[in-house]
């Protein structure tokens, strides 16, 4: 990893000695961002807000100790990955044990010796953003860009028990792209991939809301979730989505003779999430719907 990508990690130092935390911040600095704190309680908030990429964490502090400190970040949603290095005057087997069962990556002692401390840190950096990277691309389709139908499994659970709380309405659409396989038969599979992507860009551009997502459900297939939108609202969307595949006006001879371009059809549902219903029954409302489309001739939204 070069050293300018290091100096965007940030490493946090929670340690109740000045002194302590003053020679580790000496030590790092050149290489990461760093943030200190004090104290366990203000370690926690700090982490929780500032998310660093690795904390290093002193044991022995009044009020929480260390321990307490690592027990509350693994058992936090926000803070659970973040790796954590217990740095500690404590040179028993039996302290650096239940540093390292209580879900630390490394144990160092202290008086710490500089290059250790050094190597240490950089390998645990290097792993996170391995594993940051890794977790990233496999929530991505590699064609289109899109978020993928792992992705919405993820999403459509989150967003269907916000609202359930919340007693708000929550809309999905399922996009499909018309006559494709009669692109590709004609155009050729590499334009089809061309026609994904320029669909994949230009289906997301009528969604406002920042909780609005599409993704690539499958072949060429698209999913959105809207939490906290109406039915008519949704509806609307559609409609929106469906002109703007149009309006990018990809020949495709084979579609229809009113519309020799791409186009697509959409299914739109839209619940109230209750103790009887559940995210996969919104799901098959939506392909019934688009099945409609289908059968009502294609290029047009039904819900
Ligand atoms: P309909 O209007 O009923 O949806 O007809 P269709 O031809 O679009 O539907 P069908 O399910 O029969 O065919 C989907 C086609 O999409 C078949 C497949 O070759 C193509 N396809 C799926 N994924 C990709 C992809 O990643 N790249 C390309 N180029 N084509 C794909
Ligand atoms: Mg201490
Ligand atoms: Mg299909
Ligand atoms: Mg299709």
């Amino acid at each position: 990893m070069p050293t300018e990508f290091r100096k965007e990690k940030t490493v946090l130092i929670i340690d109740d000695s000045p002194i302590n935390i003053e020679h580790l911040a000496q030590v790092l600095k050149s290489e990461y961002n760093i943030k200190v704190a004090n104290s366990g309680a203000s370690g926690i908030e700090v982490a929780r807000k500032q998310r660093p990429d690795l904390i290093l964490l002193d044991i022995v502090m009044p009020n929480i100790d260390g321990y307490e400190v690592c027990r509350r970040l693994k058992a936090g949603d926000g803070t659970r990955k973040i790796p954590i290095i217990f740095i500690s005057t404590k040179t028993d087997v039996e302290d650096e044990t239940r540093g390292l069962e209580l879900g630390a990556v490394d144990y160092i002692t202290k008086p710490f010796r500089t290059p250790i401390v050094k190597a240490r840190v950089r390998t645990q950096i290097q792993l996170k953003h391995n594993s940051d990277l890794l977790e990233k691309l496999a929530l991505i389709d590699a064609l289109t860009n899109l978020p993928n139908r792992r992705r919405f499994e993820q999403i459509l659970k989150r967003e269907w028990s916000r609202c359930r709380r919340s007693q708000a309405p929550i809309s999905i659409m399922l996009l499909d792209i018309d006559h494709f396989k009669q692109f590709n038969d004609h155009y050729g599979h590499p334009a089809g991939d061309r026609c994904l992507k320029q669909v994949a860009q230009a289906l997301p551009l009528p969604l406002k809301r920042p909780a609005d997502s599409i993704f690539r459900y499958g072949g060429e297939e698209f999913i959105a979730v809207l939490p906290e939108t109406e039915y008519s609202v949704a509806l609307k969307l559609a409609e929106k989505m469906r002109l703007q595949v149009a309006n990018l006006a990809i020949p495709h001879a084979q579609s229809s003779d009113t519309h020799p371009y791409i186009s697509i059809s959409i299914g739109v549902t839209a619940t109230t999430p209750s103790s009887r219903s559940n995210p996969k029954m919104l799901v098959q409302l939506a392909d019934t719907m688009l099945y409609e489309a289908k059968n009502s001739g294609r290029n047009c939204v039904r819900g």
